[in-house]
């Protein structure tokens, strides 16, 4: 199992002095892997990113949610391939950088929708996937649909809305993305559905409530630890935080990351190290 951290825990820019940083410090705080947002792909240097990991001894998977010009779901069909496009070179990036995951809100935007999704953008979306969830198999990436709130998508707010979409996807390399921030807000409790998914949950994110410090808000981490436990959970789990000290203009913006929840990043990651692996080993001696 790897345990990994967002990359916006350190820095918000992607040119060589943010990924250095953001990759030094990643692994500094005990982390196997960092996430790395692709919202801007072409702008993204790839072959220095695979330089850096190599050097730390860090692994790497990407996650970003599509916007409004490349929205899947969208009824205008040259948005809908600008967004399989997209996810195209993102899949092109994750190979190059040695990462075998791509995972986030890549099947809709990542905004407030003021409407319900419709039955063609549903379908378009998720035939977009299929073909996607191909290309990624022959460059040994799984793709995982990341279920997030109400007020970031209109297609996948539960862990069985987002079964439900992968009976439609229909592809064996996608698997459904929980996040316990998200969880938080939209499901009964935070351990049934990570049963509910069970063997089809292939992507795990770690966040507070305020998405600031591990176990200083309301999130149920001991039922959302026990439920992997109780599943047998591998996949990678990922720390995500956000705090205005780390600005990145897209992401911050989207997720409405206004108050400063902390400073020091290095702090905040060492911590969530600590505290992931900590409820993993514990739910395990008891399960064991
Ligand atoms: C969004 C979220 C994130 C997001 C990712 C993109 O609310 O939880 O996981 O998809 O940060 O890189």
């Amino acid at each position: 199992m790897q345990i990994g951290a967002h990359a916006l825990v350190f820095t918000g820019t992607f040119d060589e002095a943010g990924l250095t940083h953001a990759i030094r410090e990643t692994s500094k705080a005990g982390f196997d892997l960092i996430e790395i947002p692709l919202m801007d792909p072409a702008g993204f240097d790839r072959d220095l990113a695979a330089r850096l990991l190599k050097e730390h001894g860090l692994a790497a998977s990407a996650s970003l949610g599509l916007s409004e010009s490349t929205d899947l779901t969208s009824p205008d069909p040259a948005v809908a391939a600008a967004g399989e496009r997209m996810l195209g070179e993102c899949l092109e990036i994750v190979h190059a950088m040695g990462g075998t995951r791509l995972c986030g809100v890549i099947y809709s935007a990542m905004k407030k929708y003021l409407e319900p999704a419709t039955a063609a953008g549903r379908a378009s979306s998720a035939a977009a996937l299929h073909r996607l969830a191909g290309r990624a198999a022959d460059l040994g990436i799984h793709l995982s649909l990341e279920v997030v709130n109400r007020y970031e998508t209109n297609l996948l707010n539960t862990g069985r809305q987002a079964l439900a979409f992968l009976d439609e996807v229909d592809h064996p390399n996608v698997s459904v993305h929980l996040d316990t921030y998200h969880m938080n807000i939209e499901e009964p409790d935070l351990f049934s559905p990570v049963l509910d998914v069970a063997d089809r949950l292939g992507y795990v994110h770690i966040g507070e409530s305020h998405r600031g410090y591990l176990g200083s808000g309301t999130v149920d981490f001991d039922a959302f630890f026990r439920g992997l436990a109780r599943i047998d959970y591998d996949g990678p789990v990922v720390f995500e935080s956000f705090s205005s000290a780390v600005v990145n203009e897209d992401l911050s913006r989207m997720l409405g990351i206004w108050r400063n929840l902390w400073q020091d990043s290095g702090d905040l990651a060492a911590h969530a190290n600590t505290f992931i692996r900590g409820r993993l080993h514990g739910v395990r001696s008891i399960a064991g």
